[in-house]
């Protein structure tokens, strides 16, 4: 499969510094037991909490954990407000990509004034611990950018959460950093939404997959690769293609009403201890591939450092590139409605996204898809 890779360009001031993703916020049901999942299931632990008993009336917060991945889960506590919306309409799906950057302000006055559309213009939030400032710009659909300014603050999260001590947290899975998070766009927008990470957020587009790469008997996609000046920020943009059937893009715009995060890439330093231990506490994974996939994977990537056997027997895919390989592996969707899953990511050099498992990776997805009769 070929892959297209873009001349690095000569290294022009960026307007728009990140240092990576802040955190993650999701907007959910009941964010008690979303939390509850994410700590038994992917190893998760609780630092932060705001809610009633901290003084907010309408809404709650849990900050998990892990690595150096930041998860927010936000309930909303009234039937009014900008949180029930955004669930009545999405279901639990992902509100806020946030990112850390050293001038929150500046930020968003370098997007704004490129076009981004405001969510929250800036603010300084204060406590003993110090002070974070904070700004948000909108994205695709509903999805929002938050600038997150944290210089030298000291509390658990941000002003107006408290610290969690103590009570459950159990271990880890070896989860580290957020890799990347895709959105998925409707018909036709993935080129105005790579436009805009280009004009409004400095990006540049690195990767690009189109419907005659990414297709399978059924159905087709389009894939683009956002990343931002250093590569610590990246966001593939998907748009679905006309297939013989639904393509599994359609199918998430249809159950999301509308465009929003489709997955997070979490990254291992070992994929197969990783995945061992999400599925003994539960989580789902995609259904392996045929065996022949692991009959010819060593011809299609070379030698590698792991053993075939556990990697087949947990499904785990491989991928090469000119720089080295990568291992990764999807879980099913993390809700009812089939929008957002997660990625586990092992990268030894490879800094692709796996095209090469595009197509196994798609009839699995498919085979999901026929299951719930979306396909
Ligand atoms: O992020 C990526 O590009 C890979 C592959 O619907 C991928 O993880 C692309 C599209 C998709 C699922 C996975
Ligand atoms: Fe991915």
């Amino acid at each position: 499969m070929q892959t297209q890779f873009v001349e690095k360009e000569t290294l022009t001031q960026d307007f728009l510094p990140l240092n990576g993703t802040d955190h993650v916020e999701m907007y959910v049901g009941n964010a008690k037991q979303s939390a509850h999942f994410y700590k038994t299931a992917f190893g998760f632990n609780t630092v932060a909490y705001a809610g009633p008993e901290t003084g907010l009336r309408d809404r709650a917060s849990y900050v998990l954990q892990q690595g150096k991945i930041r998860l927010v889960l936000t309930t909303p506590l009234k039937s009014e407000g900008p949180v029930m919306e955004h669930i009545k309409k999405h279901g639990d799906g992902v509100k806020i990509l946030a990112l850390w950057v050293d001038d929150a302000y500046k930020s968003y006055d370098e997007t704004i004034k490129r076009g981004a559309r405001s969510y929250q213009t800036p603010q300084t939030l204060t406590d003993e611990f110090g002070e974070i400032r904070t700004a948000g710009i909108y994205t695709y659909g509903e999805t929002v950018h938050l600038f997150v300014e944290r210089k030298n603050y000291k509390g658990a999260f941000m002003p107006g959460y408290v610290a969690t001590e103590g009570g459950y947290q159990p271990a880890g899975t070896g989860l580290l950093y957020i890799d990347h998070c895709v959105g998925n766009v409707g018909w036709n927008r993935m080129n105005e939404a790579v436009k805009w990470y280009e004009d409004v957020m400095g990006f540049r587009n690195i990767l690009s997959f189109d419907d005659k790469q990414i297709n399978t008997e059924y159905s087709a996609l389009m894939s683009k690769v956002m990343s931002n000046k250093n590569g610590y920020v990246k966001f593939p943009i998907n748009e679905p293609a006309e297939g013989k059937k639904k393509s599994q893009i359609e199918e998430y715009l249809e159950f999301y009403e509308g465009e929003g995060v489709q997955h997070i890439a979490v990254a291992t330093h070992d994929i197969i201890s990783t995945v061992r231990e999400m599925k003994v506490r539960g989580v789902e994974f995609l259904s392996p591939p045929p065996r022949a996939y692991y009959e010819t994977l060593l011809e299609r990537v070379g030698s590698i450092d792991e053993d075939i056997a556990p990697l087949q027997e947990l499904g785990i895919l491989v991928d090469h590139d000119e720089e080295g390989y990568l291992l990764q592996i999807f879980t099913k969707p993390v809700q009812d409605r089939p929008t957002l899953f997660f990625e586990i990511i092992q990268r030894k050099g490879a800094q692709s996204f796996g095209a090469g498992n595009f197509k196994a990776l798609f009839e699995s997805l498919e085979r999901e898809q026929e299951l719930r009769g979306n396909l």
